[in-house]
């Protein structure tokens, strides 16, 4: 036993210095501590000693044992730390002035389509604009002419935020800034990110996307609001668009509207994506109220203008055929990735 245990430490120190990786640490931990590694057998073969015998040689092959799992303990570690080293030797060799490789990413529908809106308007003399979406309430409520305990504050359920701030709920909210930062005569659109608490369906997140375009000028009337709304739908839709208009109540539109569109994914007949109406609510708007142009500065006297507020979230879906609201926010790669700029 003595003379076997010699040895077998012999083999072990020669083996030990040749392991150069991971592997081959692992293959003579298996060899030696294995279940049917030399360790392991030795033990077994105390059976075959006596008393006194097998008290010294069993402590003699523990302390063996102990030194073979310190010895690859220590040779693990160091391993691993040459490992590291070589990874961060070959992380300084990258050249960072070498040209990005293709991806193969795409865009949001969202942003597609968002962009798409920007250069229609913007061909029609628009500026882009864009706002917080920490908003406070003079802005997305008060200067709208939705004074505090309004009922109006209903048709949108809000969240505030512990210092008194909310988060947008409209684009509207941009109104104020951009009337104050143009004054008259003005053209301007503003898309955002909006957020209401709402129970989530096939046409309803809580987490959704508005473009809001407001132009202010002398005599400005219904009529300049229908032509812009029309040329920018059948411009993004690449085809005549059904629309129609219904009255609307807007506390900063006088008068408002609901502008609807025929529901492209069902040709009009009814889904779940169009409630089964045959028709989507898209675009509410309106003539600026003369207390929201006074908010903004504006004389009302001798300007007039037209606001809407367009479901940008609601167009890509109708764009795009995408039947469920819910799968725009998803993160789900396979299903957004699939959508390119014409
Ligand atoms: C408004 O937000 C008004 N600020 C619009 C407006 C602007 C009216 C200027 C007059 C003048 P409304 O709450 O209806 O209105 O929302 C406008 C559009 O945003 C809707 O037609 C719809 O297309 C989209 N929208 C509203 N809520 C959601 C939601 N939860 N999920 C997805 N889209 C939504």
């Amino acid at each position: 036993m003595t003379q076997r245990l010699a040895e077998l430490k012999k083999r072990f120190s020669d083996a030990a210095e040749q392991v150069r990786d991971s592997d081959a640490l692992e293959q003579m931990r298996v060899e030696y501590l294995g279940k049917k590694g030399e360790v392991t057998a030795l033990l077994k073969e105390l059976k075959s000693l006596s008393g006194e015998q097998k008290k010294e040689a069993g402590q003699r092959i523990n302390g063996f044992k102990r030194e073979v799992e310190e010895h690859l303990a220590a040779l693990g570690k160091r391993l691993r730390e040459e490992e590291l080293e070589r990874k961060v030797n070959a992380a300084e060799q990258y050249d960072i002035t070498l040209p990005a490789r293709e991806t193969g990413g795409s865009y949001h529908p969202i942003t597609l389509v968002q962009r798409e809106v920007e250069a229609v308007f913007t061909a029609m003399g628009f500026v882009v604009e864009d706002y917080a979406e920490v908003v406070d309430d003079y802005h997305c409520f008060e200067a709208l002419n939705v004074p505090k305990h309004h009922p109006a504050r209903d048709m949108q359920d809000t969240y505030y935020l512990e210092n008194g701030q909310l988060l947008k709920t409209q684009t509207s909210a941009a109104q104020n800034y951009i009337m104050r930062k143009y004054g008259a005569p003005l053209r301007a659109i503003f898309p955002g990110r909006c957020f209401r608490n709402e129970s989530t369906d096939a046409c309803h997140e809580d987490t959704f996307f508005q473009v809001e375009g407001i132009m202010i000028d002398r005599d400005i009337s219904i009529s300049n609001l229908i032509y812009f709304m029309k040329t920018m739908l059948s411009e993004v839709f690449g085809q005549q668009i059904n629309l129609r208009l219904r009255p609307g109540f807007f506390p900063f539109v006088e008068p408002g509207f609901e502008l609807d569109i025929s529901c492209l994914i069902c040709g009009g007949e009814g889904c779940p994506s169009c409630k089964n109406s045959g028709w989507l609510e898209l675009c509410p708007c309106g003539m600026i109220h003369p207390n929201v142009l006074a908010a903004g500065g504006i004389d009302s006297e001798e300007y007039t203008g037209f606001a809407f507020g367009l479901g940008l979230t609601r167009l890509a879906m109708m764009k795009y055929g995408i039947k469920d609201i819910r799968d725009l926010n998803s993160g789900n790669l396979t299903a957004l990735s699939q959508f390119n700029a014409e």
